[in-house]
């Protein structure tokens, strides 16, 4: 059997990343593809070196040329700008609304077949942008939030009870913004609710409340320190396990940004909810019951969506 067919779209922090973790993990060959000339060549010969070493034997190849990405079997999707200390991830919308038409034009040209993970900001709106400019199915195209969102409440929950994050099953949903919600009755330690170990007096509830927020300011956090970009290994290693849950048709319940048409009383627009990931990309939602205040937020985050949605097809009149 043929290896699959990666292609990276931006090799950038995150793009470059994801090549690495991809070729460690043996997914298939990796096609780095950015507008930069020579980052994607010299990032592609650099981690091909790491190869000998660590013993994989994906090809990674770097192009500024759409028409290499052909036949990719997956792509990942991180090409535009990233935030800076001090915006917001709406701020980047008007740039890289463009980006993702550039992209979207590429993908449906070159390779309308593969299954399609949008990782570039604000990510609620660009995938469903990228998924307009591209015509593939919906199923076919999700966005990466959920997936860090959750890691990152998973691991300030492991710290806070002192446990492995191996056993933390923490669950966010909604738009990937401080409106995000973090919804701790579904969110479980060892399968024991978080709400029962609260009541066992392992933690308190103004302590969980304070992890909701840092979880909801958690992009945030890393961008003040960081103060040149974003975040973007655990980013990388989220959408490697979205990637791995398509090609392996894993059947994983995820938490992606995905298009959403009658469940969650939501009328078609992308947003995080938990969704089954197999060979056929997004295959099934999954309607979890909400409490009042769990539904009360989802809408707040689905409004916050909206609006920029109504932001894209002011900016652009294809999508109107
Ligand atoms: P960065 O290191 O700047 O890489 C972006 C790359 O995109 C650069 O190499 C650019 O040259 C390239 N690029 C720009 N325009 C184009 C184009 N038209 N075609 C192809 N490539 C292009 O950024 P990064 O890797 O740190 O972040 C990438 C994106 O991911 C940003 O929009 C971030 O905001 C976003 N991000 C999302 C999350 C989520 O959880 C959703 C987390 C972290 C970062």
């Amino acid at each position: 059997m043929a290896r699959k067919k990666i292609a990276l779209i931006g090799a950038g922090m995150i793009g470059g990343t994801l090549a690495h973790l991809a070729a460690m993990r043996e997914l298939g060959d990796i096609i780095l593809f950015d507008i930069a000339e020579g980052i994607p060549q010299g990032k592609a010969l650099d981690l091909s070196q790491c190869g000998p070493i660590d013993g994989f034997d994906a090809k990674l190849t770097g192009t500024n040329d759409y028409a290499d990405i052909a036949g990719a079997d997956v792509v990942i999707v991180t090409a535009g700008v990233p935030r800076k200390p001090g915006m917001s991830r709406d701020d980047l919308l008007g740039i890289n609304l463009k980006v993702m038409k550039a992209v979207g034009a590429g993908i449906k040209e070159h390779c309308p077949n593969a299954f399609v993970i949008c990782i570039t900001n604000p990510l609620d709106a660009m995938v469903w942008a990228l998924r307009e400019f591209s015509g593939l199915p919906h199923n076919r195209v999700v966005g990466m939030a959920g997936v860090l969102d959750s890691a990152r409440f998973a691991t300030f929950l492991a710290q806070e009870f002192g446990v492995s994050v191996r056993d933390v099953n923490a669950f966010v949903l909604g738009g990937h913004g401080d409106t995000m919600v973090p919804v701790t009755s579904y969110t479980t330690i060892s399968g024991i609710p978080l709400d029962d170990l609260v009541k066992m007096g392992r933690s308190t509830k103004e302590r969980i409340d304070e992890i909701v927020k840092r979880t909801r300011g958690g992009g945030g956090e890393i961008v003040a320190l960081l103060k040149t970009g974003s975040a973007y290994y655990a980013p990388a290693t989220s959408a490697i396990a979205m990637a791995e849950a398509y090609l392996g048709d894993q059947k994983r319940i995820l938490p992606c940004a995905v298009y959403v048409e009658g469940k969650y009383g939501l009328d078609g627009l992308y947003v995080g909810v938990p969704v089954v990931i197999g060979a056929n990309g997004a295959e099934e939602i999954i309607e979890i019951a909400l409490d009042d205040e769990a539904k009360k937020n989802l809408q707040v985050s689905v409004d916050a969506v909206k609006e920029l949605l109504v932001a894209c097809k002011g900016i652009d009149e294809s999508l109107a």
